[in-house]
This record gives structure tokens, sequence and C-alpha cells, in this order.
């Protein structure tokens, strides 16, 4: 016996992520369903490339009465309307939006990182996913931090256009392609020229001249790995397609080693060490896009502090940055409370 998935938003990067993983990892399913906005009802979509298509339904009248799981992939707008209402009809809401990870009665989980918070779910029948930014950071960061306890953390970030979803993407594409063929084309989606270009801008600006992306990779580290851990961040739009990655400094409490750190990250869950301190010994975007680990390369002491080491890490921020991790609290959640058969 299996569980009644729907997942909401299904036609956008991340919904389809969801079907695809959902399919690739045999979630048990007796029926899934592919919700989306009013536009797309009745639009058929491919679950992954299994040749298996499904139809899409109107979320605006769709009920979730007798449904399981909802994997909400919807935007903040959609989801504060239909979330709470999938939760109050008895139906246990993922959510990947920004909406619900602060607040203290919603879990916030990285079930390689803190699968024990999920017992919280209850109080709302909401568990939320976090920034694709945060998720393959803390990843890395909790073995680190079990072995030699973090004190301070400073990240730069080298954001995909994927993250932007489909618009983003289609505007690398555009520009790019327009200034081969000498006909430009004008920034929309995003606030400077995105081809050939970096934009050290992601989110909307706060007061103290940081930006929500940064802010959130400050509080959503606190709330999944430890309170006590300081972190600073700079969060960057690069012109790649998918795959997020990050250069991170880390200043530890107690003493750790390169070595010792590749050794741990080697064995720990969901990462994937390539550490060959060598030419094209490390790895890239276009190597982890399409793929669900958080990939650690150039692990190395950093002499300027006490216990520092520096690394880059890399990961496919639709897949563990956001449906992967989806999935993986799905089937955390079936383990540890939605038993079946
Ligand atoms: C980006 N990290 O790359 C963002 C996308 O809070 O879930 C995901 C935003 C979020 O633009």
């Amino acid at each position: 016996m299996g569980y009644r998935v729907a997942v909401v938003g299904a036609t956008g990067n991340v919904g389809r992520e969801m079907l695809a993983i959902l399919a690739e990892r045999e979630f048990p399913m007796d029926e899934v369903a592919a919700v989306a906005s009013s536009r797309s009802t009745g639009m058929e979509i491919e679950i992954g490339d299994t040749g298996r298509m499904v139809k899409c339904k109107n979320l605006e009248h769709f009920d979730f009465t007798g449904w399981d799981i909802a994997l909400f992939a919807a935007g903040s707008g959609p989801t504060k309307e239909y979330a709470p209402k999938a939760a109050a009809a008895g139906c246990v809401v993922i959510d990947n939006s920004s909406l619900y990870r602060m607040d203290p009665d919603v879990p916030l989980i990285v079930p390689e990182v803190n699968p024990e918070a999920i017992d919280g779910y209850k109080a709302r029948n909401i568990i939320a996913n976090p920034n694709c930014s945060t998720a393959q950071l803390v990843v890395a960061l909790k073995p680190l931090h079990d072995a030699a306890k973090i004190k301070r953390v400073v990240v730069s970030t080298y954001q995909s256009v994927s993250g932007a979803g489909k618009a983003g993407m289609d505007e690398l594409f555009e520009q790019s392609r327009g200034i081969f063929v000498g006909d430009p084309v004008e920034a929309r989606k995003f606030t400077k020229q995105i081809a050939f270009n970096v934009i050290p801008h992601i989110d909307v600006f706060l007061d103290d001249g940081s930006t929500k992306e940064e802010w959130k990779m400050v509080v959503e580290t606190k709330k999944i790995l430890d309170p006590k851990i300081k972190l600073s961040a700079t969060c960057v739009r690069v012109p790649v397609f998918v795959g997020h990655s990050e250069a991170v400094n880390i200043e530890f409490e107690n003493e750790i080693s390169a070595e010792q750190a590749q050794d741990i990250l080697r064995e720990a869950p969901g990462i994937m060490l390539v550490d060959k301190r060598e030419d094209g010994g490390y790895v890239t975007p276009i190597e982890a896009a399409g793929d669900g680990a958080t990939y650690v390369s150039r692990v190395r002491e950093d002499p300027t502090v006490d216990n520092g080491l520096t690394l880059w890490c890399v990961s496919d921020n639709l897949r563990k940055g956001a449906a992967l991790n989806a999935v993986q609290i799905a089937e955390l959640l079936g383990r540890r409370h939605l038993k079946k058969g």
C-alpha cells in the first residue's frame, strides 16, 4: 500500500523535478496528482523520463482531503492561500517556499542534518524545505561541526539562473544568443545583464545592506544546524543554468586538519568528496547538474585563523536544493510517522 501524493506547482522547474525524483526513487505511491494554476489545467506533463503522462489539475478546485502528502513548489502567493487548506484537510505539506521556514511551529528539515526535528510537524501539519543555497551548505557543514564544532562561516555563493525559475534560464539563453547574433536582449528578470557577467544581488535588499538570500542562509543554517554558528554570506548570481557553487571558509572551536576533514567528508551522508589537488580534480556545476549529491572539493587549511578550513561545494539547486530534499523529507516522514502497509 502506498501514499497519495500531490505535487503543487507541477509545471515549474522544481515541480517537474519533484515528479521525476518521486519516480526515480520509487517512492511508494498509489496515486500522484500534478496540481498547478488554472493556466495549466488539463496540460499533460511527463513524470521524469518514464513516458508516463499525468494531466494537471486546477489548484483552485483541488480537494486535499484523503491525500497523504502535498509537495508544494508553488511560490509564496499560492502557498499562503492553499498550504494551510491542505494541512487543515489532513494532508502533510512539504513546502519549498520561504513562507514557513522560520515559523517556530514548522520544522525546517535537511534529512542528513536534523531528521529528528521532523517530529514537530503536527503543530501545523507543515514541514519546510530550506533555500537551495542553505541545503547544500548544511550538508557539508554538519559532519565537520560534529567533529570540531564550527564557530564562524564565511560563504560566497555562485548561484545558477535556474534558482530564479524558467524565466531566469530563458533570460540567460536569450541574452547569450543575442550577443552572438548582434541583437541585444534587455535585462528583465535580473537587474543587470546576466550573460557573460555576474550579479552580486539575489532576492530583495534589507535595511542593513544585505540581501534576503544572504539573510536566509544565516537564519536557516542556525535553525537547521546550530543557533550558535555565526555566518556571513555574499550571494552572487552567475551565468550557469543549473548548479549552485559555494566557496566556504570555516573557523572551528577545535583543531581539525584538511586531511581529517577529507576523511570525515568522504564518509558523510549525501556528500561526494572529489578533491584531487590537480588540474580538473574538483567538481563544477555542469558535473553536479542532474545529480543528488553535494560535491565537496578543494579542502585546505586556512593559516590566517586558528583551526580554519576552506572548501568548495557544488550541488544541483533544483535537486538537493529543492525537489530531492523535499522527497527525502517525504521518505523520512513515511519512516517515522506516516507508516503504510
Ligand atoms: C535563487 N535560492 O537561487 C534562490 C531560489 O527561498 O526558496 C530559491 C528561493 C527560496 O534564486
